[in-house]
């Protein structure tokens, strides 16, 4: 049987890809792993411990916040304090952003926004959640970054990944080489490769949208679904819908089989309900590293400008053929006023 490839081992086996790195950032994905294994020993075990349920508060979002998300938080921050390679954390939890409080840490290089739990609303039910994070590099040479650090577009990511804690708990992540997937084996207690080189389907039969808005889709969405559920069956296949109401679980799905994930703006969020910084911009990365194209139905996400650190955008992502069609659809039935 071929050996087995650790995260850890991949990690500094393609650090040399990145010539100006000297370690942190192999450092700071090793810190993020190792949250990761923390955040998913909790996860698994919800239910039998006091961690479901509402943590009584709120987040910026105005969304309650689960223990289980306050939790991953608080593990992730504390990993990124504690691996000393991150200066700055931007997290869906926290309404400002957190400068890293440790001597190492106000000189380090990265700055990582993070979505700690995201889809956290399904833990109780037992429904695939996930982590995504995003890494930059700062900009600014000396003293402690600055929001200008943190406000860059998608293309200045250096790294980007996510966790699924589902039927198995897998990392995927990428540093603008290619997409790889680790599988996290709790024998050993780690991450190994399962999924070398990840490429999604060019095109596929999957949408994941929630119809529930159908009344308030912008037609462009409207007339997709409709050529989505072909009535003419000679012509092709009609589509299959999937949503599970968590993003790392859809967006996951369709990278593996094929498909397009759509949250457009609704009547409840005219400008999208997911967030650019720590969910679209690395799920883009991602995505556009495995072939696949990510926009809000007519600009790229990567290339726009974050303005706030919450900001939200309507995100098509998934196969390139799928993602193509909606925006011909949304060009033509939904353009820009
Ligand atoms: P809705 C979870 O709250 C999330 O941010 C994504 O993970 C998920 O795809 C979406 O929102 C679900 O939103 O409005 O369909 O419940």
């Amino acid at each position: 049987m071929a050996g087995i490839t650790t995260l850890g081992q991949f990690i500094i086996e393609k650090q040399a890809d990145f010539s100006y790195a000297k370690g942190e950032l192999s450092r700071l994905l090793r810190d993020i792993g190792i949250a990761s294994k923390i955040v998913n020993r909790e996860v698994n075990k919800a239910g039998l411990v006091d961690i479901l349920g509402d943590a009584g508060t709120t987040n910026v979002q105005g969304e309650d916040q689960k223990k289980l998300d306050m939790y991953a938080n608080e593990q992730f921050i504390s990993a990124l304090t504690s691996g000393g390679e991150c200066c700055i954390v931007v997290t869906e939890e926290e309404d400002e952003f957190v400068p890293i409080d440790s001597p190492v840490s106000k000189n380090a290089k990265y700055i990582v926004c993070i979505d700690p739990l995201d889809g956290s609303s399904n833990i109780d039910v037992n429904v695939a959640v996930g982590t995504i994070f995003s890494i930059y590099r700062r900009k600014s040479v000396d003293g402690c970054a600055t929001i200008t650090d943190i406000l860059q577009k998608g293309t200045q990511q250096v790294a980007a990944g996510y966790v699924i804690y589902g039927s198995s708990t897998m990392l995927v992540y990428t540093t603008g080489n290619g997409v790889n997937g680790f599988t996290l084996d709790p024998s050993i207690g780690e991450f190994c490769l399962s999924h070398p080189n990840m490429k999604v389907p060019e095109d596929g039969i999957i949408y994941s949208i929630n119809e529930g808005n159908y009344v308030h889709f912008p037609e462009g969405v409207k007339k997709y679904i409709k050529y989505a559920q072909v009535e003419d069956l000679s012509t092709r296949r009609p589509y299959t819908s999937r949503y599970i109401g968590s993003m790392v679980g859809d967006i996951h799905r369709n990278l593996i089989k094929g498909g397009i994930y759509m949250y457009p703006t609704t009547a409840s969020s005219p400008n999208g309900k997911l967030r650019l910084l720590y969910e679209c911009n690395p799920m883009a990365f991602i995505i556009e590293q495995a072939g696949g194209v990510a926009s809000d139905g007519l600009n790229r996400i990567l290339d726009m400008q974050p303005k706030e650190l919450h900001q939200r955008t309507s995100i098509f992502i998934g196969s390139p053929k799928m993602v193509k069609k909606a925006e011909e659809f949304m060009a033509e039935f939904s353009p820009v006023k």
